[in-house]
């Protein structure tokens, strides 16, 4: 059906009248997007089971990839991509008349992530799919992803987000594979043949139906699956009419939304059950899997490796466990063994607040036998501990799986697994050195790095067809199965000819997020100006305080003197703030209020502007990325893991302006100095600093005339006519002391700031600076990232 246009063409008007019955006249871009999904997956099926397959054939170890989140945005064009039809599809639509891009736009983002963590899941899945190894994703299947920002009055509103609305044409959902989960009640033990056993009475129980999601490889026939479980009634006979009800509202709660994060207590009950109702659903798919195609349970982690994506699942631990003690009677010792060789975990935070801790109160019940086994796991390596540090009270009770009435979840994926990575260089030395330094000493070898990545196919070919034709025409495309080859370019540095055709493609790029822009915000920028991004999460680590802080200040001087030499430039961020995240959105509040300040003062003569996407996503990222000229990663050094959107500028050419932080270090070990901007302290100098009680923020205030005059503006009304609106900023500045280093990085980033004004006029040194940026990107595609787990943690084989 793909083999040429007009095969395509007539299948699918011939598709369009069987399904809806509808003439192409009467049809709809709707209509259009729901065929040609239908015609993929059509396309693909055979493939798909033929992956299966050749998995069971081979009999080789394989993967499983829990994650409570996987950010996969659109799926439309990157599988046109993958299949290598989006030419015959785009051509034929054409000649129907139809616009291939506007049918993209019907598809809603599967947003079914936060940020980084999540994003990473999804490109991991692309990457093993493209490098035909047996990997698998086991997700939620949220009925609401992330919510839909929406600003109003400069206020970020939180709207329920509805990608399942109008059904979902990736999935297929598999109910004869449906399991079971218990929750709450109470555990019986009993004798038999002289061994103790365990029997669960009294649960509720609730189906786990999973709907699998073809993951298709780019130029391959290999077809993996990332399987979402959706949560449903189990059987309805319980009482009475209100018992069903509530038990019905219950069960469809688990996999209703995706939490925003777990800073707030409400809801933890709910998070947990999330927690578990993936691992055990997954677990129970893996293990029934497993028990058709071998035959000894013993020989599970041969075959099998099961990868936790940061702590959310790592209840696979114990519910592993039982699985090996309860149901297939092991002795805690054999079930032990296996489970250690089989749990593989990633850490993705050093942030304190972000660690996981459940209190004993709310775990034990819901989950009794998850809650016993972790106690056994915990007594137990208490006393290896005691043996090898006796009388040591203080570092057991730190290394405790449990203690002070808290379950750690970190520290019983630190003692139940073979690995633990960190995401990038310094992180994992952080981990290593300061955060898990306890566990490294007794487990030095479960620990190793592996610098994130991200897929090119997405954030290269897909997001930036014309870059990609231009690397494609210089440097031929073996680049696109080897990224690393993308350092051919560098031989291009100083060829004009190379040069201008970048600039040209960077400012066609920059028209098109202009006249995204005019649309969602009504701003007009210029798109000769430097467009400089910060586009994530909004955290205070990660320091959209101090941008704007910069902004304002820039301001100032244009007021000061309306004929300053500066380059123009649009200042552009997109942030989703957690909602309850109180301080995260008065920073989105401010720079809305600084954007409508700067933005309608004609004396500054548009010399900057402000821009504030709403609703930053995976889709939005795609216009904003081959866009950029600057990249802001500017998080306080130590804070940041890795970043991933730092490497997703660098591929489509923009220079960053960075700290010493996460990724951002590599990348500077790439492309050397002269080609990035850091500024500010470095990790040891901010933990130096921590230890030591942190700094005077005051003293930056008073002694540093440009740092008052934009903190005062917090206070006086400059921004905002409202009084106290920004009173928690100024008090997290000057009250507080400033924890994020904000005030003491300020004039270092004012000086970088400079320098990248005075580079930009140089377009020629500009140009040859985004080449090397490029060139040298390939290394963080996320192939080079899965080969490094695939050989070092998972040790399996690609199916070829
Ligand atoms: C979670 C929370 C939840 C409680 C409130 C504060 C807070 C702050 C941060 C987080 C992050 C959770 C884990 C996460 O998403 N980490 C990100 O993972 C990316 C992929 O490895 C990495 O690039 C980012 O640097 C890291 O922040």
């Amino acid at each position: 059906m793909f083999t040429n246009k007009e095969a395509f063409k007539t299948y699918f008007l011939q598709k369009l009248e069987m399904t809806y019955g509808k003439t192409f006249e009467d049809s709809t871009s709707s209509d259009h997007f729901q065929i040609l999904g239908h015609m993929i997956r059509e396309y693909v099926s055979t493939n798909w089971i033929n992956t299966n397959e050749a998995y069971r054939r081979n009999q080789g170890k394989q993967v499983y990839y829990l994650s409570i989140e996987f950010l996969l945005g659109r799926l439309l064009y990157h599988n046109l991509i993958n299949l290598g039809i989006e030419k015959v599809v785009t051509e034929g639509l054409n000649e129907l008349g139809i616009n291939l891009r506007d049918i993209e736009e019907i598809e809603h983002d599967a947003g079914l992530g936060n940020g980084g963590l999540g994003r990473l899941a999804a490109c991991f899945l692309d990457s093993l799919a493209t490098l035909n190894l047996p990997g698998h994703g086991f997700g939620i299947r949220y009925k609401h992803g992330l919510f839909e920002q929406r600003i109003v009055d400069g206020y970020q509103i939180e709207l329920p987000e509805q990608w399942l609305k109008h059904g979902q044409v990736w999935e297929v959902r598999k109910e004869d594979l449906a399991v079971d989960i218990q929750f709450w009640g109470n555990i019986d033990m009993y004798e038999k043949d002289g061994k103790l056993q365990f029997r669960h009475l009294n649960a509720e129980t609730v189906t786990a139906v999973p709907h699998d999601v073809p993951v298709i490889g780019y130029d391959t026939t290999t077809v993996n699956t990332l399987r979402l479980w959706n949560a449903e009634p189990a059987s309805l006979l319980a009482k009475d009419v209100n018992d069903i009800m509530r038990y019905k509202r219950e069960t469809e709660k688990i996999s209703e939304f995706l939490y925003p994060d777990d800073a707030n207590d409400e809801g933890k009950i709910l998070r947990l059950k999330q927690q578990y109702f993936l691992v055990s659903s997954s677990l129970q798919s893996i293990i029934k899997n497993y028990k058709q195609q071998y035959k000894d349970i013993r020989n599970f982690h041969q075959h099998i490796s099961i990868h936790i994506n940061d702590t959310h699942p790592v209840l696979a631990i114990p519910e592993l466990m039982r699985i090996l003690l309860d149901n297939e009677e092991l002795s805690w010792e054999e079930a032990w063994e296996i489970t250690k060789n089989t749990i593989s975990y990633t850490n993705h935070t050093t942030l304190s607040e972000a660690l996981e801790k459940w209190p004993i109160y709310l775990f034990q019940p819901l989950l009794p036998r998850i809650y016993m086994i972790i106690q056994e796991i915990n007594e137990r390596f208490c006393n290896e501990l005691w043996d090898k540090h006796p009388g040591d009270f203080h570092k057991i009770e730190n290394m405790a799986i449990i203690a002070h009435g808290m379950v750690k979840m970190a520290h019983l994926a630190l003692v139940g697994s073979y690995s633990v990575n960190g995401v990038a260089e310094i992180h994992t030395e952080i981990l290593k050195k300061r955060e898990m330094s306890d566990f490294y000493q007794v487990f030095p070898e479960k620990f190793n790095n592996k610098t994130n990545g991200i897929t090119h196919r997405r954030w290269l070919i897909k997001a930036n067809p014309k870059l990609t034709q231009l690397v494609t025409d210089t440097i031929g495309s073996e680049w696109i199965y080897q990224p690393d080859q993308l350092n051919k370019l560098l031989l291009f540095q100083q060829d004009n000819g190379f040069l201008q055709q970048l600039a040209s493609i960077k400012q066609e790029n920059k028209i098109h997020l202009a006249e995204i822009i005019k649309e969602s915000n009504g701003i007009t920028v210029d798109p000769t100006s430097i467009f400089d991004v910060q586009v994530k999460r909004l955290h205070a680590y990660k320091r959209q305080l101090l941008n704007v802080l910069h902004i304002m200040h820039l301001y100032n001087r244009l007021k000061e003197n309306p004929t300053l030499d500066i380059t123009p430039r649009t200042f552009i961020f997109g942030a989703k703030a957690s909602p309850g995240y109180y301080y995260a959105k008065k920073i989105i509040k401010l720079i809305n209020a600084v954007a409508d300040k700067v933005n309608n003062d004609k004396t500054i003569q548009d010399k900057i502007k402000v821009v504030f996407l709403e609703n930053y996503r995976v889709s939005l990222a795609e216009h904003i990325f081959p866009a950029a000229d600057v990249s802001e990663q500017i998080s306080t050094a130590s804070k940041e893991a890795s970043g991933t959107g730092n490497m997703k500028f660098m591929m489509n050419g923009a220079l960053t302006v960075g700290t010493l932080d996460g990724a951002n270090i590599e990348m500077r070990d790439l492309v050397g100095d002269d080609n990035i901007f850091i500024f500010g302290m470095n990790a040891d100098e901010v933990l130096d600093l921590y230890q030591h009680g942190g700094y005077r923020s005051t003293e930056y205030y008073h002694h540093d005339k440009r740092i008052k005059e934009v903190v005062d503006q917090l206070k006086n009304g400059f921004f905002h006519d409202t009084n106290n609106e920004f009173d928690p900023i100024f008090d997290s500045l000057l009250i507080e002391n400033d924890q994020y280093f904000v005030l003491k990085d300020f004039h270092s980033y004012e000086n970088i700031h400079q320098v990248v004004d005075q580079t930009y006029k140089n377009q020629q040194k500009w140009l040859q600076m985004c080449t090397v940026n490029i060139a040298k990107s390939g290394h963080f595609s996320s192939d080079r990232t899965i080969k490094e787990y695939a050989d070092e943690i998972w040790k399996i084989k690609s199916n070829f």
